[in-house]
């Protein structure tokens, strides 16, 4: 898998990516990840990215064309490298909510261009011209698209087959596809009592069928209390922009 990143902070990426398990992918050739610098793409002297919103408001927006620019560069860069075309997604928190399912979506992929945003936003031009799907992780304002790059990488990541070793697992397709799953109950380790709490008897009873119930069990409330909406049956999902091509969505 190939994930091309288009931000005006690739710094940002060096430490996430640099560490863990997204490290080890990329040495071991199971993901490229490489981060390209707005600025670049742009042509005036002082390497301009943003500009006061028509109608006013406050902060700036990034200007449409050089993020255009720098997704056709990219698009060029894919298929000189023989990849199909990449997908174009937006981190936004006006996208469409990233979960589990949206990441074996998108790890079964061969080639992403990811552009993270900053400012107030970006140009809406820039976004029906060249965004194939705006995608959150969730219900919050952060300074820029980076963060949320960040997890959509790092989730992705651990779905590429041979990233993860026998010992760390994959969530099963039952969790993966739409959350039909459950919630993780408690886990445990060494010792076995401390600071005047006991590990559940269960656990050392080495009784495999028994405990195999119980956490079941565990798991399974611990949802109904924490996460009831995951245990709703599933409402459809939104459509994405690809299949809005021409609706005349304006976005507001
Ligand atoms: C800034 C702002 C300021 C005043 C009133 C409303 C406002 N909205 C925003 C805003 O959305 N800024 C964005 C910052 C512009 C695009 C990049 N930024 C961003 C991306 N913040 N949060 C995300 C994000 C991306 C994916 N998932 C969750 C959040």
């Amino acid at each position: 898998m190939r994930i091309r990143i288009i931000t005006l902070f690739p710094e940002m990426f060096d430490g996430p990516f640099g560490t863990s398990i997204v490290s080890r992918a990329v040495r071991d050739g199971l993901v490229e990840i490489t981060t390209h610098q707005l600025r670049d793409y742009t042509t005036d002297r002082h390497r301009t990215v943003d500009d006061e919103p028509y109608g006013g408001g406050a902060g700036m927006v990034m200007k449409p064309a050089p993020l255009a620019d720098a997704v056709d560069d990219l698009k060029i860069n894919a298929r000189d490298a023989g990849e199909p075309e990449p997908r174009v997604i937006l981190l936004s928190p006006q996208g469409r909510r990233f979960d589990q399912a949206t990441a074996m979506e998108l790890a079964a992929r061969d080639s992403l261009i990811l552009v993270c945003g900053r400012y107030e936003g970006v140009d809406e031009r820039f976004i029906d011209a060249s965004v194939d799907e705006e995608i959150s992780i969730g219900d919050y304002v952060l300074s820029g698209g980076e963060p949320a790059a960040i997890v959509l990488v790092d989730a992705l990541t651990r779905l590429i087959p041979g990233v993860l070793g026998s010992e760390e697992s994959a969530p099963s397709d039952s969790f993966a596809s739409g959350l039909g799953g459950r919630l993780q109950g408690p886990v445990y380790t060494r010792p076995a009592e401390w600071d005047g709490r006991h590990v559940p008897e269960i656990l050392l009873s080495g009784d495999h069928a028994r405990l195999e119930r119980w956490r079941q069990e565990q798991s399974e409330a611990r949802t109904r209390e924490r996460r009831p909406d995951l245990m709703e049956p599933q409402t459809p999902k939104s459509r994405t922009r690809d299949h809005q091509a021409g609706d005349g969505d304006t976005g507001q």
